[in-house]
């Protein structure tokens, strides 16, 4: 992002925060008033194991990341309640976006934001211990109420894992759109360029996408390497599209 007036951030309101009603908080500390950033993209999304799994793919094999895949999908905080399973998706634009934003966020540990920003929005968050199968401490999830993207790069990456360029109005994309020329389909979880019984067909012609995610989908169906995953490009267009677990 060359322009820096045009920085933008991706916000998650996590289901924690749903849950113990500080959405309106949340906005409200990140409103243009106080940040002088503005919305740039905003979703309800039911969050699929395939896009928690993208989302925190750094955390692959850590002890706590199979809990944290659970907390961001909504299963620990609306265990009996699927409909309430939820995040809030927001893109905030506007002079630097990333670290304004990471500052009212604060710290990733709830315990360290409290003892050194307090008044923070992660201070409100808690810690919960992990244990293994015999009981035993194993480490300890952070329920921290909001994501909020560490650096410019990694906003590029997190808005364009959970945003459709049509979700956010054309003057404000950050990043480099264009057409899709083929039909692009997912078979159980291969890539398929023609359609057989059972598969979702995810990108038609005429369809605005990343223009980063064709040149991945071109590169995976030519079996080349690609600068993301298959299920990095598929998994922003499934959001809310069907039940977790139907194909
Ligand atoms: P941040 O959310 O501050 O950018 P990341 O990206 O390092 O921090 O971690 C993503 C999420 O993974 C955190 N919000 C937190 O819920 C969880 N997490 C990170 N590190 C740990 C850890 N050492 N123990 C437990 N959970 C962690």
């Amino acid at each position: 992002m060359e322009n820096k007036e045009l920085e933008q951030t991706l916000v998650l309101i996590k289901p924690d925060a749903l849950k113990n009603s500080l959405t309106g908080y949340v906005l409200s500390q990140l409103s243009q008033f106080h940040t002088g950033l503005i919305f740039a993209g905003s979703k309800i999304v039911s969050v699929s194991k395939m896009l928690a799994d993208e989302h925190y793919a750094e955390h692959r094999g850590k002890v706590f990341f199979p809990s944290l895949i659970e907390y961001i999908s909504g299963l620990i905080h609306f265990t009996g309640e699927p409909w309430r399973r939820r995040v809030i998706a927001l893109v905030y634009q506007g002079a630097d976006a990333v670290k304004k934003v990471r500052d009212i966020s604060g710290p990733t540990n709830p315990h360290i934001a409290r003892d050194t920003r307090p008044g923070c929005i992660r201070a409100l968050g808690t810690l919960v211990p992990l244990k293994d199968d015999q009981g035993n401490d194993v480490g300890e999830r952070m329920d921290n109420l909001i994501h909020a993207s560490a650096t410019p790069d990694e906003a590029e990456r997190e808005i364009k894992l959970w945003f459709k360029p049509g979700d956010i109005p054309p003057a404000m994309h950050a990043y480099p759109v264009d057409t899709c020329q083929d039909f692009y389909y997912l078979k159980g979880n291969k890539l398929s360029m023609t359609h057989e019984p059972g598969s979702i067909c995810f990108l038609a012609p005429g369809n605005t996408a990343w223009k980063s995610d064709l040149k991945a989908l071109s590169n995976l169906k030519d079996g080349k390497e690609a600068s993301c995953s298959l299920e990095a490009v598929v998994a922003k267009h499934l959001i809310n599209e069907r039940p977790e677990g139907s194909s």
